[in-house]
């Protein structure tokens, strides 16, 4: 008990975990996704306690494995904007959670990830010391090293009377853009603290608030809106802007008003694909051609072994983060760089142009737009050819594949692309109206699509969820883990395997880097895995919807029998045997 605590008698202590758990509450933290571990005692017990007088505390959803929980708190944030609690077992839980650090931080996705450490008392001094094993082996020296290159802040609670105060500075640098990943260590005896209630001071999001992005320079935005005037080949490319919904409104009215080619990279889709001015995912043949270019919110706009940026074009980048300071190397062209709220700094942008514009401008783009059409019209033939190709028994066409599944899926839904080679055809093949419906990992961690889709899921419990992995994928994403918090939290998603029999994209890179080598002579890619697996009985084991298909003429009804059931209320997992790699 603390002396003060001693003294007035009339004034309730608890622990600190007890407040943790409150503060918690208190930072908007609606889940904490658990792998728990005897570091977690004093919190199990303060759960009960809480839950027993009726108290706020997050959600708890406990997840098999790390590598669900922590993507699950990524699927989550990306449909909220709000980051969740993750709270794992000292340094090897924290260490399973790498992979999906990397992730959520390459995706500037907020999480607060907590972890226990060993006790550091020995005999018994203090409630919570040292009694099992692994308290004397699982304290390395440096337990957020495991994850450091993913964080924005990290701390070890040296006291349960600063945990709420830690646990709001923790909330402020996780939202606070570029959003990310923060880390919070506690060790048992700090978490068996008993304080007066008195001592545990609230600090309001209203006084400690995240801080966002802002809008630019006027001066440096009239300079862009100049270069506009005169562009005859205006391209846009973008990554994750359209996260903010005014962000992408921005991105499609200043692309139709200016004559603007939209291109995205990676990450969601930006705007509607319906829109006027987008035109697709490579913008490799119109980079050289670009006079004035604008990169909006993009970690990597086009490969620079593969385009070759023209000299004389003008960049402008608008990003939330010009810098790229977690990368060591980034070196994309901005003649003008503008960091802020890249949405609200093209709304300035086009609050300049509309000022500016004359009526040659304004026809220049109509003329544009009419250049656009064109290319948009190529991109849908060129689809709809792709997709015409079903694929022979044993090898389904991928294009087919997504071009079926496009068709029966609602606007609404939202797609976790994780196909590796064949994510193209996903992009290609599935239309998408509405932005920010498909998404793929900003960073390159294999075994994230299941945890996302079932945390979106949590958060938007309407919403049909899609992960489509390839077999490698499929593997490293701990699918029993997936299955098993599906069917214990009841959350139904819709599982598409294409399996291709292994590693295409190991394959594919020893082929580009030696065209002519030995592994191409011997035909050798060290790339093949297990050739009878029945991926369904994963699913099945976690009372998922299982379907194995390899023949093209199954596809429609294999799909719908799928959606069905997801819809039902189980998940369902789709075994498609697709042209082998
Ligand atoms: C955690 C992790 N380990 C290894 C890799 C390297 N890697 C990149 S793509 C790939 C193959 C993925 O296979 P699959 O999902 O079947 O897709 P395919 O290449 O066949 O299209 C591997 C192993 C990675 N990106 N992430
Ligand atoms: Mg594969």
């Amino acid at each position: 008990m603390s002396t003060t605590a001693a003294r007035r008698t009339n004034v309730p202590d608890y622990t600190t975990a007890y407040y943790f758990l409150e503060g918690l509450s208190e930072i908007g933290i609606d889940y904490l996704f658990c792998n728990f571990g005897t570091d977690h005692a004093p919190i199990i017990n303060e759960m009960a306690h809480r839950k027993q007088r009726g108290e706020a505390m997050p959600g708890v959803v406990r997840c098999p494995h790390e590598n669900t929980a922590a993507h699950m708190a990524a699927g989550y944030a990306f449909i909220t904007g709000r980051g969740q609690g993750v709270l794992v077992h000292v340094d090897v839980g924290t260490a399973n959670t790498a992979n999906a650090m990397h992730n959520l931080y390459r995706s500037r996705l907020p999480v607060l990830l907590m972890a226990g450490k060993a006790p550091y008392t020995v005999n018994d001094e203090l409630v919570g010391s040292r009694d099992t094993y692994v308290h004397f082996i699982q304290e390395p020296f440096d337990q957020a090293s495991l994850v450091r290159p993913y964080l924005k802040w990290e701390w070890t609670l040296p006291s349960g009377v600063v945990v709420k105060e830690a646990l709001r500075r923790a909330h402020s640098i996780m939202q606070s853009e570029p959003r990310g990943p923060v880390y919070l260590m506690m060790q048992r005896e700090t978490l068996t603290q008993r304080w007066a209630s008195d001592e545990i001071h609230r600090y309001s999001e209203d006084q400690f608030a995240a801080t966002g992005g802002g809008g630019a320079d006027p001066k440096l935005v009239a300079a862009l809106a100049d270069k506009f005037m005169t562009a005859e080949n205006p391209i846009l490319i973008t990554g994750y802007a359209g996260r903010h919904d005014h962000a992408s409104k921005a991105i499609d009215a200043l692309a139709q008003f200016a004559g603007i080619a939209v291109y995205e990279a990676n990450m969601t889709n930006n705007i509607s694909h319906d829109s006027p001015c987008f035109v697709g995912f490579s913008p490799d043949k119109a980079v050289p051609n670009a006079d004035v270019g604008i990169l909006v919110d993009v970690d990597v706009p086009w490969f620079p072994s593969d385009v070759k940026t023209n000299e004389k074009s003008f960049w402008a980048h608008i990003d939330i983060d010009t810098l790229k300071p977690g990368s060591p190397m980034w070196t994309f062209p901005g003649n003008l760089r503008m960091q802020g709220d890249s949405g609200r700094i093209l709304e300035q942008v086009l609050e300049a142009l509309k000022a500016k514009a004359t009526p040659r401008f304004k026809a220049a783009a109509a003329e544009r737009l009419a250049r656009i059409k064109t290319l948009r019209d190529e991109r849908v033939a060129r689809a709809a050819k792709l997709a015409a190709d079903k694929g022979k028994p044993g090898a389904i066409n991928p294009h087919y594949l997504m071009a079926e599944l496009g068709k029966v899926l609602d606007d609404d839904a939202i797609i976790f692309n994780e196909g590796v080679t064949n994510a193209g055809a996903v992009l290609l093949q599935i239309p998408r109206k509405r932005p920010n419906t498909t998404m793929r990992s900003g960073g390159g961690g294999l075994g994230w699509s299941g945890g996302l889709a079932l945390g979106a899921k949590l958060a938007a419990p309407d919403r049909m969820m899609v992960q489509i992995s390839g077999d490698g994928g499929f593997y490293f994403g701990n699918p029993s883990s997936v299955f098993a918090v599906s069917q214990q939290y009841k959350l139904p998603i819709f599982s598409i395997v294409m399996d291709n029999t292994g590693w295409n994209a190991v394959k594919q890179s020893t082929l580009r880097v030696f065209p002519e080598g030995e592994a191409k002579a011997a035909s050798e890619f060290e790339s093949e895995l297990a050739p009878k697996v029945a991926f369904t009985k994963v699913g099945e084991a976690f009372g998922a919807y299982g379907e194995e298909i390899s023949d093209p003429a199954d596809v429609p009804a294999a799909i719908a029998r799928c959606l069905k059931e997801v819809r039902g209320g189980r998940s369902a997992l789709l075994h498609a045997r697709v042209t082998k790699m």
